[in-house]
């Protein structure tokens, strides 16, 4: 994994915004249980699962996993934990549109760049999306509880295993899109050799780098800007930066808070992340705002491949 990390902007502001209800839905394997991949060989780190859903009404069975990836929208994404052998997520609905509204089928889909050839996916027929802002409390959506594995195989009780990710095709399209596929997109070859698709190049001049204009989704040769963030003051009266992300892209977004623009730091003692989804993150100081200190909040972007 490569990590390069750039500034994108400085920011800082205050308004007021009120809380609202939400439908949640808290996913899940079981903690400390054995996760192994078709061979039988532990699941690493590389091992991302997505909550999500398909569009256009798509029904996904073993026969047609080529064509998921062009259906598949993801809600959120959680990285397995190779020590506390989980992953687990909870998110917050942010629309009933297509294909998230309260008749839409829920799935639980993992993969791994470093293993195309391991695919896992489950759901059940209650897997239903709760209504945004309804006051129902969680669902839980676990790979206990669910009813059809598409691809891969459960042991409920465990023994040998819990959980066991299922061969694929390696040529199956895969619904991220990875830097080097983003670069490969916008950029000749010949652009490539020469640096004009490095990260730190701005090709089209208009003050975003290639990395700002992956991470904003804006295109790299025609100038533009779209600003990706929002500062608001929450209920309890801290700044809170709420980050759109580009969905299904393989990068992670950063905010960092900085009392002097010297010092940047995004511990969690100083910050705490409220949400985080496929298209959104949201984190929030963690003093209430005062007029003793000042505070500036960065937006980053850091690539993972
Ligand atoms: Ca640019
Ligand atoms: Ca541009």
């Amino acid at each position: 994994m490569c990590c390069r990390r750039l500034a994108a902007l400085l920011v800082i502001a205050m308004a007021v915004v009120g809380s609202c209800l939400a439908g949640q839905v808290d996913w899940s394997s079981s903690a400390f249980s054995i996760h192994q991949r078709s061979d039988g060989t532990p699941l690493d780190g590389s091992f991302a699962f997505e909550l999500g859903g398909f569009a256009d009404g798509f029904v996904p069975s073993s026969d047609n996993t080529d064509q998921w990836a062009a259906h598949w929208q993801a809600a959120q994404r959680a990285f397995y934990n190779p020590t506390t052998q989980i992953f687990a997520g909870s998110f917050v609905m942010e629309t009933n549109a297509a294909p998230f509204d309260t008749s839409g089928q829920g799935y639980i889909w993992g993969l791994s760049l470093d293993h195309p050839g391991e695919w896992f996916l489950i759901t059940s027929p209650v897997w239903k999306w709760p209504a945004v802002g309804g006051a129902n409390p969680p669902v839980a959506w676990t790979v206990q509880n669910s009813v059809s594995t598409v691809v891969g195989e459960i042991d409920r009780d465990g023994d040998p295993y819990f959980l066991r990710t299922g061969a694929v095709s390696v040529s199956n399209p895969i619904p991220w899109v990875t830097p080097t596929a983003w670069r490969g997109s916008h950029f000749s070859l010949a652009q490539i050799a020469a640096g004009t698709a490095d990260w730190l190049a701005d090709p089209d001049g208009d003050g975003l780098t290639n990395l700002d204009e992956m991470g904003a989704g804006t295109d790299p040769l025609v100038p533009d800007h779209r600003s990706i963030y929002t500062v608001s003051a929450s209920a309890g009266n801290a700044l809170q930066v709420t980050v759109d992300k580009v969905p299904n892209h393989v990068l992670d977004y950063v905010v960092e808070m900085s009392d002097d623009l010297v010092t940047w730091r995004n511990a969690m003692a100083d910050l705490e992340v409220i949400t985080e989804s496929a298209n959104r993150l949201v984190v929030r100081d963690r003093l209430p705002l005062s007029t003793s200190y000042r505070r500036f909040f960065r937006t980053t972007v850091v690539l993972s491949e």
